[in-house]
């Protein structure tokens, strides 16, 4: 069998687009190649769930008050431990850990990024084996260089990302990254063990035929949501329709799906949780940054997701994102901005 040399992997890729800058130190694809590596070591837990002790909860809860299982802890053992042992990370925040962490070293407190992800989303979703994924945003730190990194390094709005990327642990397992200059794919190619360039250049179509909401808190939303809900259910042909619902419970796969078709998801406030139930620095920040790289929005409801300037780490936020023309109709429709 020849080997496509026309293929990338994610490694020969990100150091494709750094020799474009000569200037450039080379720690945002180290720190791309250590997350992915962290990926293949989370895949191959999350393969093999089924056939270990490794589901189900591992007795503890987490910040939000949530079961926390097993792969839950794994996962962000490894991707802390990856990001840790690199040399381009000063710290790191997760949905899975109460505080963020300061790797306070030499070679950390000289490095220029700090990372928020989480690292299993979806995980209610492991034991009936519906995809999972990763989230993270990348930021560059605003603490002087030299020293630990600080509280502010990590309350940034979602605008300063200088990259965010999420993994699906799915039927293929994907990495899909964003910098300023574009979203790229990469799938899992097993029998070399590599994400190989599988999705150039995404970008998210202006409309689409999905819209991905739990409708089981249809009567928790406000009445624009409401109307606008009712309005995708009653889309002819006529007008763009019909529209298929589409909702796994599963943030990373939902809104891959849209991003790659064409498509909405919300995760509104409800009557009992105002402010939803998303966290905004380790799920909607990174998701925004993406679609709206991709040529999508994302917004709270009263304004664009990536302005947000965080007041704590676990705070929670609405969610609207997807196709660019659908979130114009979703703000018409609902009243929202
Ligand atoms: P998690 O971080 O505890 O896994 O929760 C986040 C997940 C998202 O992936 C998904 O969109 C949402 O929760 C589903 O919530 P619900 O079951 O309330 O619709
Ligand atoms: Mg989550």
């Amino acid at each position: 069998m020849s080997i496509n040399r026309n293929v990338l992997t994610l490694d020969e890729f990100t150091l494709q687009q750094l020799r474009q800058f000569p200037t450039a130190t080379g720690e945002l694809s180290r720190l791309l190649r250590d997350m992915a590596l962290a990926a293949k070591r989370v895949n191959v837990e999350v393969n093999k769930a089924g056939l270990v002790d490794i589901l189900g909860d591992a007795g503890s809860i987490n910040v939000q008050g949530e079961d926390v299982k097993k792969l839950d802890i794994f996962a962000n053992n490894q991707f802390m431990g990856v990001l840790q042992h690199g040399i381009s990370c000063a710290g790191i925040g997760s949905e899975e850990m109460d505080d963020f962490v300061v790797f306070d070293d030499e070679i950390s407190n000289n490095s220029k990024y700090v990372v928020l992800f989480d690292p299993l989303d979806g995980s209610g979703n492991i034991d009936v084996n519906v995809s999972i994924g990763t989230i993270f945003g990348v930021y560059k730190r605003v603490s002087p260089l030299g020293k630990p990194c600080t509280k502010e390094d990590f309350l940034q709005p979602g605008k300063n990302q200088v990259a965010a990327g999420y993994v699906v642990y799915g039927s293929s397992t994907m990495f899909v990254y964003a910098t300023r200059r574009g979203v790229n794919g990469f799938t899992l190619d097993p029998s070399i063990g590599e994400f190989t360039m599988s999705h150039p250049n995404i970008t998210c179509p202006p409309s689409g035929k999905f819209y991905s909401v739990n409708h089981g808190n249809f009567f928790q939303y406000n009445e624009g949501v409401r109307k606008y809900i009712d309005g995708c259910q009653r889309k002819t042909k006529e007008n763009g329709g019909p529209y298929t619902q589409r909702y796994i419970g599963s943030m990373v796969a939902d809104v891959h799906r849209n991003l790659i078709k064409g498509g909405i998801f919300m995760y509104p406030g409800t009557i009992e949780k105002p402010g939803g139930k998303l966290r905004l620095l380790y799920e909607a920040n990174p998701f925004a940054f993406i679609l709206e790289v991709a040529g999508g929005v994302a917004t709270d409801g009263i304004g664009r997701i990536l302005d947000i300037v965080p007041t704590s780490l676990h705070q929670r936020t609405p969610l609207f994102i997807g196709s660019k023309l659908m979130m114009e109709e979703l703000a018409e429709v609902a009243s929202i901005k």
